[in-house]
């Protein structure tokens, strides 16, 4: 019987009494009792009668519990769904029932609301808190440790990630152990990860970034991560001195720029910064090489493909790209429209493929075969170019799509809410520059008579997540459109792109 990715990532730690965690609010966690609270979590979903394959949705705030529901889905063949805590009721539902998910595991605080939503889809409801009460967690304390991990293979999936889609609606990533396992070794090594290493965590872990970079690189090189619940400056300040690698968006490290505090003095233990997720501007680059003499190291990656390039360990990390494919992943540009292979230095849209492209979308064929060819290439979307050295750049997005500090936000979905609202005719949502989270959304709105901006910013605010919310609204007489009817967006951008500068 085996499980490669529980075997890999957990299982091997049984007994194994280093430091896996460092808690925030003081205290350690072994890995063998981290691998014990994982079984008896197993042992608590299986005691719901869920079978190997069923999707399990958590929406809970990081702490160790939620870590160890991660690892029980795996060691039980479930497939765990986690969810961004920030998701609105309205956006919960649309996941529980999408998925189909046997079991949503909540917090008590949410419990009154998501319970009827669980109702409606026929799914089961449990709770953890962040401190471990709640149904589920005493479940778990009432479990033994012994379970029988279940058989699965590399194809089985592992996680589902929802991913914002260009209509407005989601769509779940399908993540086999083959993906996971394959991209956390290759990464492991790429940035020589080792059991000496304590990995400076402050990424939420319902993301790509924060679960699978991050956390699947300390499980498979044994070194200990510091959980801190988000980011917080004053944290990252105190624990930097005892840490060896920090990973976080772009917004990380401008905060941290922003700090008189953070000296190169304080990053004197520290062998490595890593930044991803969203673009990192080159100024921030030198900004902080100036500052601490680490080069930050820029990577590239999607929820459905894992992480595609990475700048060198040893070589130079070039500000402003975001590397070389990684090993085992192959990495074309082509033109959006022809299809036809990009030469050095021409833009196009990058594909990849690999043991790290995903196994398609949950139940939809359809936008499974128009961004996955049947090659095996996953066309990601975003456009760029490969230099003569090698080192691919990212200078756009063929998709329409704003990344706020690291949050993806699909105009559509907001476009969708904003143009069913009393007093709006038409709306059409832009990304601008920000100084904070890199780029933020912008509602441009035409009017159909009276238009109360506030009750239509209240309605927004109720159906989706708060980072998805336009930072500003500006209402015009109409929206620009060139000759096919189709609104120029970048007419838009330009207009309000110094809004937050
Ligand atoms: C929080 N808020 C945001 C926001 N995060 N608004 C815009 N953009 C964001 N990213 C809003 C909340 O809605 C709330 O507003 C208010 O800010 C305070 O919330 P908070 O949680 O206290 O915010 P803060 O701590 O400042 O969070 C900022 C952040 C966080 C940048 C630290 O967003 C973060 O950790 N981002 C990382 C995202 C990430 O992991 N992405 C990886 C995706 S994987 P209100 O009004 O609601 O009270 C991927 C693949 C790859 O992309 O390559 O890695
Ligand atoms: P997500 O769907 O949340 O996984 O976001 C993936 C998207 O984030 C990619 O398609 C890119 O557009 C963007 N992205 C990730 N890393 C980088 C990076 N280093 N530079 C620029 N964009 C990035």
């Amino acid at each position: 019987m085996t499980n490669p990715l529980y075997d890999t990532l957990f299982g091997r730690h049984a007994g194994n009494g280093e430091v896996f965690l460092y808690l925030p609010e003081g205290g350690t966690i072994t890995y063998a009792g981290f691998v014990e609270q994982a079984g008896q979590m197993a042992q608590a979903l299986t005691s719901l009668d869920l079978v190997p394959g069923d999707r399990v949705a958590v929406q809970i705030t990081k702490s160790h519990h939620a870590l160890a529901v991660y690892a029980a889905c795996v060691q039980a063949g479930l497939v765990f769904l986690p969810l961004n805590p920030a998701y609105t009721p309205d956006e919960v539902a649309y996941f529980v029932d999408n998925s189909g998910a046997a079991l949503l595991v909540c917090e008590d605080a949410t419990l009154a609301v998501l319970s009827p939503i669980a109702r409606q889809a026929g799914t089961r409801v449990q709770t953890l808190n962040a401190d471990g009460t709640g149904s589920l967690g005493q479940r778990a304390a009432a479990q033994t440790d012994r379970f029988a991990t279940v058989s699965r293979e590399e194809g089985d999936l592992a996680a589902m990630l929802y991913t914002s889609g260009t209509t407005g609606r989601s769509k779940g990533a399908m993540l086999s152990q083959r993906n996971l396992l394959s991209n956390a070794q290759v990464l492991a090594e790429c940035w020589r990860f080792t059991d000496a290493d304590v990995l400076l965590h402050a990424l939420p872990i319902f993301h790509t970034h924060g679960l699978f970079v991050a956390t699947n690189i300390a499980l498979l090189t044994g070194g200990a991560m510091v959980l801190l619940p988000k980011l917080d400056i004053d944290r990252i300040i105190d624990w930097l001195p005892r840490s060896t690698a920090m990973m976080g968006v772009p917004t990380f490290y401008t905060r941290l720029l922003a700090d008189a505090r953070f000296t190169s003095d304080l990053v004197g233990h520290m062998r490595l910064f890593i930044s991803g997720s969203a673009p990192l501007l080159a100024e921030t680059h030198k900004q902080f090489e100036a500052r601490t003499g680490h080069r930050i190291l820029e990577r590239y990656g999607m929820t459905e493909t894992n992480m595609n390039t990475s700048n060198p360990y040893d070589g130079e990390r070039r500000a402003g790209t975001v590397g070389f494919p990684l090993p085992r992943v192959e990495l074309k540009v082509c033109d959006p429209h022809t299809g036809a292979l990009c030469g050095p230095g021409e833009i196009g849209v990058i594909e990849v493929r690999g043991d790290n492209v995903f196994q398609g979308y949950w139940q939809m064929p359809e936008k499974t075969a128009a961004e996955l060819r049947a090659d095996g290439f996953f066309i990601t979307g975003d456009l760029g170019f490969v230099d003569a050295d090698g080192y691919v750049t990212i200078v756009g997005r063929n998709k329409d799509l704003i990344i706020s500090g690291g949050y993806n936000i699909y105009p559509k979905e907001v476009e969708l809410i904003l143009d069913d609202q009393p007093g709006v005719l038409e709306s059409a949502v832009i990304g601008v520059p920000h100084p904070d989270f890199g780029e933020t959304p912008v509602a441009v709105l035409v009017a159909d008579g009276d238009l109360d901006e506030a009750a239509v910013a209240a309605a927004v605010k109720h159906s989706l997540a708060g980072f998805k919310c336009p930072r500003a609204y500006v209402v015009v007489e109409a929206l620009p459109r060139n000759t096919m009817g189709k609104v120029q967006k970048n007419v838009l951008r330009d207009r309000c792109k110094d809004r937050f500068a």
